[in-house]
């Protein structure tokens, strides 16, 4: 298992690889990610993640376009936020400043966590600002959500009118529509790949049906061209060059490990 593993870690090395900023493709700026996001990756493919609801260029989604209800958060109902994936919990797990008072705010109070990180790890805001990990949702989803892993939930609970998502904060799970589920998936294993983190081996498997059960289409495809232009690496499980997740697993899951 463990040669198996070093075998896909130096398989990966072997991939075109030029860390964005180095390359100079674009600013390590968390606003400057955020707009080539909107601007150039989801130019034409103005959908939000969770609901698929078209938004327009000030980022207010049109909720009658996908039946959204909102909830409570009326606020955050009528704008698009840019949503990870893959949390910022999970991709803070094995830095020290996510659990350690290492820095100060304006105010020079000590903090920790993600203001922190994107203050002083350098790797961390890499991955943080990973352009495959980060898409349009509405911003009441993206509240809602939290940092909850994927899975699926007994029941249809429809909390936003028609759009098909379900969250249980009670199992801090999220299910998603079918028709982004192999693209959620295939995020998870590029992210797990590139930033050395371990798929609890449940959510390992159920992310293998959901790439299979939904599989790589134009859309996504182009979107991972467009990142590859903006930011030097594409996702070998879009293009095809990476093959079986199994490395991924957490055969001995580590500090990293998600949940
Ligand atoms: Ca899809």
């Amino acid at each position: 298992m463990k040669s198996l593993r070093r075998a896909v870690w130096a398989l990966l090395a072997l991939l075109p690889w030029t860390p964005a900023m180095a390359a100079g493709l674009i600013a390590d700026d968390y606003g400057a990610v955020k707009r080539a996001l909107y601007r150039d990756v989801f130019a034409d493919q103005a959908r939000t993640l969770y609901c698929g609801c078209a938004y327009d260029a000030a980022r207010r989604p049109d909720l009658a376009s996908c039946g959204y209800q909102p909830g409570r958060d009326l606020a955050r109902a009528r704008r698009v936020e840019v949503e990870h994936v893959v949390p910022a919990a999970w991709l803070g797990q094995g830095h020290a400043c996510w659990h350690e008072k290492l820095c100060r705010n304006s105010q020079g109070r000590a903090i920790k966590g993600r203001q922190c990180c994107l203050q002083i790890d350098a790797a961390f805001r890499r991955a943080y600002q990973d352009l495959h990990n980060l898409w349009p949702a509405i911003g009441e989803v993206n509240a809602a959500r939290r940092d909850y892993r994927f899975g699926e939930l007994p029941g249809e609970l429809r909390a936003y009118g028609r759009c098909d998502v379900e969250i249980d904060p009670a199992r801090a799970m999220i299910e998603p529509r079918p028709a982004i589920r192999g693209d959620i998936a295939r995020v998870h294993f590029y992210m797990a790949a590139t930033y050395r983190l371990t798929l609890a081996e449940p959510l390992r498997r159920l992310l293998d049906e959901w790439a299979a059960g939904d599989p790589v289409d134009d859309a996504e495809r182009t979107r991972n061209q467009r990142i590859v232009r903006l930011q030097g690496r594409g996702n070998p499980f879009i293009d095809g060059r990476a093959g079986s997740t199994q490395p991924l697993a957490a055969s001995n899951a580590g500090p990293r490990a998600y949940p």
